[in-house]
Formats: structure tokens, C-alpha cells, sequence
């Protein structure tokens, strides 16, 4: 078959609802953009640690450490599941760790802002796992057999983490005036971040065209930030938060929440290495995975070391 009906076929497969095995021929272009969107999808679970991690020490409770803890490692699941998932396109992780501090590859905006205040802890479970969800179920019907697999069991998972935040956000929303305070002050700077993770508007999305036409997206970026509103403004009012944007209001034709247009100079300045924690936690990458270079040695050493036993017994 020539390249151009190879790809035809490929799209049948695609429009039919089949899934894509990595062993199955697909087009390059296909393979850049999953690739590009895995591994900067890996990479927000691993830097996403870090804003988490801030607090961990500084738990309130012995419940509220053990969970958080809980939380971050299951974070770093995520993030090994997809690496494995992004490997299968044959770049392997050292050289994706090389991309990650280069600034060739990206990850998610969100985790560019810093943790200042305990219910930093409560927003990110409940805003930024909420906003993941949200996403990922969507993933989870990607034509990428791997990628689709791995977000099922990441999306069980973040089900937990944001129950785990809103269940801190209402403690405090039931504790007194200055925790209440906190808890509003955490919403009034995480609320917009978390409508970026979305990525920009569907008219300006370089790549959705394509992933759309591929099913590696189902659904536009535009259509999930709205489901994401209209499910987290309702539980801010349920606990009695109050959304930080004066131009919020129902639409009842719609039966959508609106909101002001989102400050995209932020965004984008943010994506491209300018937001105020990018320096620290690419330096704070950088750092510990130096550190750690003895440990990837004495596991690769242990394995080689395994598969010459191994050999030598089956001689
Ligand atoms: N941040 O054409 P577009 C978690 C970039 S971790 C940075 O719409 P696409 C958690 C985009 O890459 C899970 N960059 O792109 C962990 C592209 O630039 P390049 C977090 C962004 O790919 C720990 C350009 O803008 N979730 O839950 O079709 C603790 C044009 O965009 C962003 C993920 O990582 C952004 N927000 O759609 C707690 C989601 N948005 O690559 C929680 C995985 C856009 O051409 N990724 N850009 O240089 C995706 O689902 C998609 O890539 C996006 C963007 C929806 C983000």
C-alpha cells in the first residue's frame, strides 16, 4: 500500500470507533502529537508534586498528612504509567527528563503558582484534580489504546483526590471567620489558573483540528471548560464560596454559567516560562533528579546484573 492509503485506512479504523494498538502502522503526525501531549501529560503529574509537596510537613493533622502523602504518590503513578505509554513512540524517558529541563517540552500551566496557605491543599485537590478529571474522562475515550487505558485507572484515582480537596475546602468553609477567609482568598487565585488548564480558546488551538479529526480528543477545549464551570460554580455555592468574577451570572437559555473572558497574556506568558514558580520547580526538577543519579545506577547495575544470573542458569 502506498502512504496515502495507508493513511485512508488508518482514518477508517479511526471514524469506525476502532482503537490503535502501538504495533499498528499509524501516520507520524498521529504519533508527534500523542507523543508531545503524553509526555507533557506525564510531566504535569510529576511537577505537579511539587506545589503539593510544599505542605506536606505542614499538615494540620496526622488524617490530613497521611492522605496528602497518599495523594502526591499516586501522582507519581500517573506520571510513571504515561511516561511508559509516551515511551512506546520509542523516545525513552531519559531523553524525556532531557526534553522537561531543556523547556522543549511543556506541562501544565497550573503548577507554575505557588502553595501559600493550607487550603492551597484544599483547591488544587478540588479545582485542579476537578479540572483534570474533566479532561480525562474525555482522554479516556482516545483512539491511543495505551493513553485511553492508562487514564481509566488515573481517573479513579483523581475521583479520590477531589473529594479530598472539597472535603478540606468545606471544613474550612464550617470553621471560623479566619478560615473561612482562607478559603475564599485560596479560590479568589486558583480559579482562573485552573479555567487555563483547558488551553486556549478552540479558534486559537493550534492542534485540536487534528487531534480531533484522530480522537486523540473527543471533545474541544472550549466544551470541557464549560462542563468544568458549571460543575464547580454550583459547589462553591453549595459551600458558600463565592466565584471571584463580578461578570458570572446563568444563563437560563444556555442552562451554562458565564464568566469573563480569561486573561490570556497571563496564560501564555505562563506556558512560555514566566509564571512565578517555572524557574523553581524546573530548578527543583533539575536538582533532585542529579541527586538521584546513584539510584538509577544501582537499579540498572541490580537488573544487569539479574539478567547475567538469568543467562548464565539457562546455559
Ligand atoms: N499548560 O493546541 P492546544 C494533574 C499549550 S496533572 C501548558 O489546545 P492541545 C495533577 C499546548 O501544549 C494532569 N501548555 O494543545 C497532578 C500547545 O503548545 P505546544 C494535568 C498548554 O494539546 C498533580 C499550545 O498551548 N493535565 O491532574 O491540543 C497534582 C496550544 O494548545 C496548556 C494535563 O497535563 C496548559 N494548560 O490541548 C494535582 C492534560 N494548554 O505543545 C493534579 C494533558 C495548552 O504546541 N494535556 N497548552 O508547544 C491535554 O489534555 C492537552 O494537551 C491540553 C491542550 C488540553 C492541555
Amino acid at each position: 500500500m502506498t502512504e496515502e492509503e495507508k493513511e485512508k485506512q488508518f482514518q477508517q479504523r479511526i471514524d469506525a470507533g476502532e482503537k490503535i494498538e502501538p504495533r499498528d502502522w499509524m501516520p507520524e503526525a498521529y504519533k508527534q502529537t500523542l507523543f508531545r501531549q503524553i509526555s507533557q501529560h506525564a510531566h504535569s503529574e510529576i511537577i505537579g508534586m511539587q506545589p503539593e509537596g510544599n505542605w506536606l510537613l505542614r499538615a494540620p493533622s496526622l488524617r490530613a498528612k497521611k492522605i496528602l502523602l497518599a495523594k502526591i504518590q499516586d501522582e507519581a503513578g500517573h506520571g510513571l504509567y504515561l511516561y511508559s505509554a509516551a515511551e512506546t513512540f520509542g523516545i525513552d524517558r531519559t531523553e524525556m527528563i532531557a526534553m522537561l529541563h531543556s523547556g522543549k517540552a511543556k506541562y501544565s500551566s497550573i503548577f507554575n503558582y505557588p502553595t501559600l496557605t493550607w487550603a492551597d491543599m484544599g483547591a488544587i485537590g478540588w479545582l485542579v484534580d476537578g479540572a483534570a478529571i474533566v479532561n480525562q474522562t474525555m482522554l479516556a475515550k482516545c483512539s491511543y489504546v495505551l493513553y485511553s487505558r492508562a487514564m481509566i485507572r488515573i481517573c479513579k484515582e483523581e475521583g479520590f483526590h477531589q473529594r479530598q480537596g472539597y472535603e478540606i475546602i468545606a471544613k474550612m468553609m464550617n470553621g471560623t471567620t479566619a478560615q473561612r477567609n482562607m478559603a475564599q482568598d485560596s479560590l479568589n487565585r486558583w480559579w482562573e489558573p485552573s479555567l487555563m488548564m483547558f488551553g486556549p480558546h478552540d479558534s486559537e488551538s493550534t492542534h485540536s483540528k487534528d487531534s480531533m479529526k484522530w480522537k486523540i480528543k473527543v471533545e474541544s477545549n472550549d466544551t470541557l471548560r464549560q462542563r468544568f464551570i458549571d460543575r464547580t460554580v454550583e459547589q462553591a455555592h453549595h459551600i458558600g464560596l463565592t466565584i471571584p468574577d463580578k461578570n458570572l451570572k446563568y444563563n437560563k437559555t444556555t442552562m451554562h454559567w458565564e464568566t469573563s473572558e480569561i486573561n490570556w497574556d497571563e496564560f501564555w506568558s505562563v506556558v512560555k516560562g514566566n509564571g512565578p514558580c517555572n524557574y523553581q520547580r524546573i530548578s527543583h526538577h533539575i536538582h533532585y533528579h542529579n541527586e538521584g543519579k546513584w539510584v538509577r545506577d544501582c537499579a540498572t547495575a541490580f537488573e544487569k546484573s539479574r539478567e547475567k544470573e538469568n543467562s548464565s542458569i539457562s546455559i
